[in-house]
């Protein structure tokens, strides 16, 4: 039996980049970047090396990588300081008085922070967690809004080694829980409260709960954001405003090996516990570094907003890291993206006059959702570009951030990566990758990414298998967190060498990486293995539909049978016929084969805190059982709540 992933759905349009942004691009041709890629995977050492020179190394690395698969030691021998990159590093040109973080609280408050005064004050607040005993190789548990707080917590760790884990704002008190037990973390850093659509989400509360019974928390330190009442722990919780009083701003950046860790970052594993993602210092300096100025091409007047919260690894990477690193000025907004009404990010571009903007699929879905209307009141034209992350953007998604965000100017970077991988991967780059719908283009400079069979060997055009990485590149995870053996497993047991990446993929005829969804999550109707991107991008491409979600469900005759959730567009009335519609459409986009058995109409669909649909809870459903399994990243609880009941 043909074990490999089938495709169906061909997307045929392509947009090229314009002369005009080409001319003033780093890389400014396909040619370029071809040969600039060759020489990458030929000597890539001598490619990251030359990249980690842009860099302030405390001291020079000896050796560039030492790969004892499947561990791997990235500019060995070589010392440097995270927050010494992102923050001194600019002090002494005219960065200097360039704003590092501009930021929007929900309700409307707004702060500027140049490079000196985010210096000062994580300088300041490094102090603090020297006073309050948090020092090298302690493990931090940061539990913030975003705020501009959130970056100087992270800083301030990585200025004296301390190993900061970043939880979600919003997670439950019980996802905090087994976060510090898992890494035993001794200090927390939270903030009495934030804000979400208006309320008031209470997160030192929520701190609180998690510290009940035996914890190896001693201190926590509390931001003052909301002014909503909250416990004071006598002994071991202390506020930050009071302490900045006891310190000063004299903080030298330690000279830290390029192996310390810099961070810990839980992700849900499909069942089990979270698995603690472990980042170190030098190798995730320069891929973050290194992919943010070639992917964004980044200018020095940009203004530069990636939505994302810091809790998921795109905050970390690309709101904090990658951007402070390259001198870039980076947005930072707090609340909801439909409070108080349904413009607030087009707002916040026209008011800050952004150019930039990453994004999420998520997010773009339910923008269409909410009407063209609320885009159209505002200009929009100090976007330049545009990108998009966290799952496969479907085609027609993908068309409307083009037309209606990007006015039909702004080129799209579709940047495919994971918390594993601490950088983007496979990614166009703006003045030289021609772009598909729905394709995240080619592999990033050192990146020797394929699609394998489940032999190992590579697959040919448009034949689907399973993404594998077959070289170390310097971002990559180094471990999950005290367990090196599941590491092992997880990552590098399946394909010899290479490093599984658990998404189904397949490459078009010019070399195009299209990702097809999660290999779990992949359907098998009647021998066909079909990935859930397609079914779900054809569905999406009808116009009444927002948003598509297809599992597999168990079948007697077929194996599996194909069942789809669907939230429509506002004001669109679900009726049996609908469904129908539905059903022939996939039959016409893709063919019969994936034609859904059950259409289900929802209201919204679970999700985790970064949108990511949890098709793993979906299937259950949809196979009538109870939902089982790890939760703790789901976003709404509600959500789940009305699905078991979702026929209309
Ligand atoms: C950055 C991030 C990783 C998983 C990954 C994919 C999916 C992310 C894209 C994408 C298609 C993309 N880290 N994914 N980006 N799929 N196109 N551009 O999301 O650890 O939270 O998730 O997300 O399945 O394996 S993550």
């Amino acid at each position: 039996m043909d074990t490999n992933i089938e495709s169906h759905l061909k997307e045929t349009r392509v947009f090229q980049p314009s002369p005009a942004f080409a001319k003033k691009a780093r890389i400014g041709s396909l040619t370029k970047y071809r040969r600039l890629y060759r020489e990458s995977i030929a000597h890539p050492e001598k490619f990251w090396a030359r990249e980690a020179k842009e860099l302030t190394w405390q001291k020079p690395w000896n050796k560039v990588l030492e790969w004892k698969a499947p561990f791997a030691k990235w500019f060995v021998g070589g010392r440097l300081n995270v927050a010494e990159n992102c923050l001194d590093r600019h002090l002494h040109g005219s960065r200097r008085n360039k704003a590092a973080i501009i930021w929007e609280g929900e309700p409307g408050e707004k702060r500027v922070l140049t490079y000196q005064q985010l210096h000062r004050d994580v300088c300041r607040f490094a102090n603090v967690l020297k006073r309050n005993k948090i020092g090298k190789g302690d493990r931090v548990i940061i539990y913030l809004p975003t705020i501009p707080e959130a970056a100087i917590a992270m800083l301030a760790c990585a200025r004296i080694g301390a190993v900061h884990s970043v939880v979600f704002g919003g997670f439950s008190a019980d996802s905090i829980r087994d976060r510090i037990a898992d890494c035993g973390a001794t200090a927390a850093i939270t903030a009495d409260g934030s804000y979400r659509r208006g309320a008031i989400v209470p997160l030192k509360h929520n701190v609180d709960e998690a510290l009940k019974g035996k914890t190896s928390i001693k201190r926590v330190i509390v931001f003052r954001r909301a002014g909503n009442d909250i416990h004071i722990e006598e002994g071991r919780d202390v506020w930050w405003h009071r302490e900045l009083e006891y310190v000063d701003a004299n903080c030298p950046a330690v000279a830290l090996d390029s192996e310390h860790p810099l961070y810990i970052l839980y992700t849900s594993g499909s069942t089990g516990k979270p698995k603690g993602i472990l980042h170190t210092t030098g190798g995730y300096l320069v891929g973050t570094h290194t992919t943010y100025k070639y992917v964004f091409d980044l200018r020095d007047e940009d203004i530069y907003w990636c939505t994302a919260d810091v809790g998921w690894v795109t905050g970390h990477s690309y709101v904090v890291y990658g951007p402070l690193a390259a001198g870039a000025t980076t947005f930072m907004y707090e609340g909801a993206p439909n409070w108080p009404e349904p413009d607030r990010f087009w707002r916040i571009i026209e008011e800050y006059a952004v150019s930039i903007l990453y994004t999420a699929p998520t997010a773009i879905r339910t923008f269409i959702r909410w009407g063209d209307e609320w885009v159209k009141k505002h200009d929009l034209s100090s976007l330049r570009l545009l990108g998009s992350v966290g799952e496969p953007i479907n085609p027609e998604a993908w068309m409307w951030y083009h037309k209606v965000i990007g006015g039909g100017r702004c080129p799209i970077v579709d940047t495919w990566w994971q918390t594993e991988t601490g950088a983007i991967m496979i990614t166009p780059l703006p003045g030289a990758t021609p772009t598909k719908p729905g394709s995240a283009t080619l592999p990033f400079f050192g990146i020797d990414a394929a699609v394998v069979d489940e032999k190992g060997r590579e697959v040919g055009p448009n034949v689907g298998g399973k993404l594998i990485v077959r070289r170390p590149w310097p971002s990559m995870l180094r471990s999950i967190y005290g367990d090196r053996s599941r590491y092992k497993k997880q990552y590098w047991s399946e394909f010899k060498g290479s490093y599984f990446t658990s998404d189904g993929a397949r490459r078009d005829k010019d070399g195009y990486f299209w990702i097809v969804g999660r290999i779990d999550d992949v359907l098998n109707v009647a021998g066909h293995r079909l990935g859930t991107s397609e079914i779900e991008s054809a569905l999406v491409s009808h116009p009444k539909v927002a948003e598509a979600a297809a599992v597999g469900r168990p079948d007697e005759i077929k194996g599996q049978g194909v069942v789809v959730f669907v939230t429509l567009k506002s004001g669109v009335t679900p009726t049996p016929n609908l469904k129908n519609e539905l059903r022939s459409h996939v039959g016409t986009q893709i063919g019969a084969i994936a034609k859904p058995d059950e259409v289900r109409f929802a209201e919204a669909l679970p999700k985790t805190r970064s949108g990511k649909i949890m098709r793993r809870l979906l299937k259950e459903i949809a196979s009538g059982q109870t939902v089982t399994g790890d939760t703790t990243t789901l976003e709404d609880f509600n959500v789940l709540a009305k699905l078991g009941s979702a026929e209309e």
